[in-house]
């Protein structure tokens, strides 16, 4: 993708021609076309450019695409298969050269700028798997809808992220004794597109944010990172809600109070603090809700496909990936039985903190007929994933259920 060319400003300034070369295809009313209006298709760069076919597009305005939960088979997850979660609409022209990013807030000791060169040249740099998913993963589950995207089960991606400790520029910087959180802030526009409005600017606290895994990365497995991933500086935090992993990055505020940016208040990335029965309209305020920190344990069957049609009585491989925020996943089962009996599966260890786990296993469908397999993890505190879905909540987070996908036995 080129992302020193400002495609709308081009094609402002030129004719149909041009238009219909960006588009790739004939105008068929084209000369109905008001002057000066861009076509949709145009109007932001598109995301599905360089993903798979089968992504699952929720909105285009901003972006949010799903992955098929069989996409997610490889162990990584390149980055055709990675969901994407926009709040507000990519930066129109991103120059890596002159992007920096800035340390302050009322926490931080200085205030510091530094160059991606700067960045690269003084910090030693780190490569981690790391386990983002977004806080809504799941909300199609839950009834009454809630407001938000409703996704699937694949708003998570496991891929591998390289940069610097976020702790080794914060200590270079100096951070004061009564820091208690940090916030990010980036240079996505607002949908409304007031440039005083920010799209989402999220933190969290100081402990997290100090962690070994919390990196600023350039490079997202081995490349650099795609401009709907956050090109070109990104904050990455595992294990937690998606939203905390900051995209096209500009500033880190070292906070002495919890971060009071976009999408950190009312029942955005919250959960209340008293279970509430479905459709309840709960009082958005501190008193009612909690900020969701460590996701739930999770677990995926990437393989085989949900619909699958096999064969009856022989051995067929069942795989996927497990998760559980900040804890490692201890067991995984599956059961053919609407969950009367389970069978254990063989489970990897991560390869490092806050990524998935791999776990495969052979089952035998011992007659023909419809089957469904359930999967469910267990993590190192011994708590599992729910069968049904779990407590409802306003904004529709933390759907943990067992995955279920439907198989033929033919
Ligand atoms: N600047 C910025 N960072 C952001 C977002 C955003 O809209 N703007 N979306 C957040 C949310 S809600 C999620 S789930 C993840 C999605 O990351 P991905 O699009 O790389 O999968 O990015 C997070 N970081
Ligand atoms: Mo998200």
């Amino acid at each position: 993708m080129d992302t020193h060319f400002n495609r709308r400003n081009f094609i402002r300034k030129s004719g149909l021609a041009a238009l219909t070369a960006a588009i790739g295809s004939e105008i068929v009313f084209a000369d109905k076309l008001p002057e000066g209006y861009i076509p949709l298709v145009l109007d932001e760069k598109d995301a599905l450019k360089g993903k798979a076919q089968e992504m699952i597009v929720l909105s285009d305005k901003p972006w949010n695409v799903e992955s098929p939960l069989h996409l997610l088979d490889d162990k990584i997850t390149p980055v055709e298969k990675m969901f994407i979660r926009n709040n507000g609409l990519i930066p129109e022209s991103i120059d890596p050269k002159n992007w920096t990013l800035t340390i302050d807030g009322e926490s931080a000791k200085t205030t510091k700028t530094y160059t991606i060169e700067d960045l690269k040249k003084r910090f030693k740099h780190y490569t981690y798997q790391l386990v983002l998913e977004c806080g809504g993963n799941g909300r199609a589950g839950y009834q009454p809808q809630t407001s938000g995207n409703s996704w699937g089960q694949g708003a998570v991606h496991c891929a591998q992220w390289t940069g610097v400790r976020l702790k080794d520029i914060l200590n270079d910087v100096g951070i004061k004794n009564d820091a208690v959180y940090i916030g990010y802030h980036s240079k996505d526009i607002h949908l409304s597109k007031d440039p005083r409005k920010e799209a989402i600017s999220r933190g969290v606290p100081i402990a997290k944010a100090l962690e070994d895994e919390t990196l600023i990365a350039w490079q997202l497995n081995g490349k650099d990172i795609p401009e709907f991933h956050g090109f070109p500086l990104r904050l990455v935090i595992g294990g937690w809600p998606a939203s905390v992993s900051g995209k096209w990055l500009s500033a880190i505020s070292v906070r002495n109070k919890i971060h009071d940016g976009a999408k950190m208040d009312g029942h955005s990335y919250r959960m209340p603090r008293y279970p509430v029965a479905p459709g309840t309209d709960v009082p958005q305020t501190d008193e009612y809700f909690r900020i969701i920190e460590s996701m739930p344990v999770k677990s995926i069957i990437t393989y085989p496909k949900s619909g699958a049609i096999l064969s009856p009585g022989t051995s067929i491989p069942l795989r996927g990936h497990a998760w559980a925020g900040d804890l490692a996943v201890k067991k995984v089962e599956v059961s053919l039985d609407f969950g009367a009996t389970w069978q254990p599966c063989k489970l990897n260890t991560p390869v490092n903190r806050l990524a998935w786990q791999h776990w495969d296993t052979e089952i035998k469908l011992p007659t023909k007929g419809y089957y469904e397999v359930w999967v469910k993890a267990t993590d190192a505190k011994g708590v599992s994933q729910p069968m049904v879905i779990p407590s409802w909540n306003p904004g529709g987070y933390l759907n943990n259920a067992c995955e279920r996908i439907a198989v033929k036995a033919e």
